[in-house]
């Protein structure tokens, strides 16, 4: 284990004490955390919580609808049934934390701090959204909430994460880099390729698989030799974890237990989530490889009415305040469709204004035989 250390430090161009001072940790992996407590939250962060879960799903919802009338352009995919997931992990973070995901990214953006408004704007195309409107559903961006996207390609985000947590590394920062992705990433080369340069150069990244049981129509067991994704880790000396993602209580725990161990000892993570996926793949799928049993069973795993009952058990949150909390949160959603309706498209001469994050010299950013790009 020393001898790794040693090789990881001659190896890494990353000079942060944090890197030259960690050791590396025997690679412990693990289902869910038996030894852990029960983890504890009061009333009012366990109502923010659902708050947060309730805006989640009431935006996809809405999502969906603007969708059928045309109203957003493009792949549109929704994180419904990751609710907990995507509050638990997002509790994990401080604010200055990074975070990349993938094209399923909505929630991750509200849950970050960007207002519904912004990110629906984003959705319908307006040049009042995150990405001024020329990034859609799958590119979400914001600097200033430090999410850097929001990426189509399945699996483009990974190595582009670790890179950032070099970047931090390299600064001698101590912010964490989280990069989600979805079980599917899990088979793609640079998955592979990031988790091993983000060992050997003990970068602070959290990779995180929500393990929705699916890539599209294809199940996990039918595209992944081991289907416990966590173990993945293994190979990389990497610690792992596998937490049920229908609790947005245990995903915030082990989320915790992630990100703090890759900001004390620079050292990544793999943490793997698990609550399926509600409806389609994308607001345009069917789902037609589901059985209606399965379609059935899944009203059981919704967590969104899981933590309801819980907080009803609990003497938390009666009928009646999730009903007023519902209606304040779809009051919330409505200002925020509105809103995009109501907000300009982009000029179409800003089209290339963001291509580079700084300019490029000498570079044409216009493609002058395009008669659409020279007016
Ligand atoms: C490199 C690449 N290959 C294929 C696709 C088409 N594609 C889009 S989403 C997807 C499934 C990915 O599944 P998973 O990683 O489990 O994420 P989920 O959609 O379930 O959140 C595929 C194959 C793509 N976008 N990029
Ligand atoms: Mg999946």
């Amino acid at each position: 284990m020393a001898e790794t250390v040693q090789s990881v430090d001659r190896a890494a161009p990353a000079r942060s004490r944090r890197a030259r001072g960690a050791k590396a940790p025997g690679p412990k992996t693990g289902a869910a955390a038996p030894e852990a407590a029960p983890p504890a939250a009061d009333a009012g962060t366990l109502v923010g919580y659902y708050r947060q879960m309730l805006l989640i799903r009431r935006f996809e919802e809405r999502a969906a609808r603007a969708y059928t009338e045309a109203k957003i352009g493009g792949y549109c995919h929704l994180n419904l049934g990751e609710e907990a997931t995507v509050v638990g992990l997002m509790a994990a973070l401080r604010p200055t934390d990074y975070l990349f995901t993938n094209y399923r990214e909505h929630g991750y953006a509200l849950a970050k701090g960007i207002g519904a408004e912004r990110v629906m704007a984003e959705l319908y195309g307006r040049s009042t959204g995150v990405s001024k409107g020329w990034g859609g559903s799958m590119h979400l961006f914001d600097a200033e909430a430090r999410l850097l996207g929001g990426y189509g390609i399945v699996g483009g985000q990974v190595p582009l994460a670790a890179g950032a947590a070099l970047a931090v590394s390299y600064k001698g920062g101590d912010e964490v880099v989280m990069c989600q992705m979805g079980d599917g990433t899990t088979a793609i080369g640079a998955f592979h390729e990031s988790l091993n340069i983000a060992a050997l150069w003990n970068l602070p990244v959290v990779f995180v698989v929500i393990n929705n049981g699916l890539g599209m129509g294809t199940t996990v067991e039918n595209s992944a030799a081991e289907p416990e994704l966590y173990r993945r880790g293994a190979a990389y000396r990497t610690e792992s974890l596998r937490v049920d993602g229908t609790d947005v209580l245990a995903v915030r725990d082990a989320a915790r237990t992630a990100v703090e161990r890759a900001r004390a000892e620079s050292r990544p993570y793999l943490l793997e989530t698990v609550s399926p996926r509600l409806k389609g793949h994308s607001v345009v799928d069917p789902a037609r490889y589901r059985s209606k049993e399965e379609k059935e069973a899944l009203k059981a795993a919704d967590p969104l009415a899981r933590m309801a009952l819980d907080l009803a058990d609990a003497g938390i949150l009666s009928a009646d305040d999730r009903d007023r909390l519902d209606a304040e949160v779809t009051a919330e959603i409505d200002a925020a469709a509105a809103f995009a309706d109501e907000s300009p498209v982009p000029e179409v001469s800003t089209l290339f204004d963001y291509t580079y994050a700084t300019p490029v010299p000498g570079e044409l950013r216009r493609l002058p035989a395009d008669p659409v790009f020279g007016s």
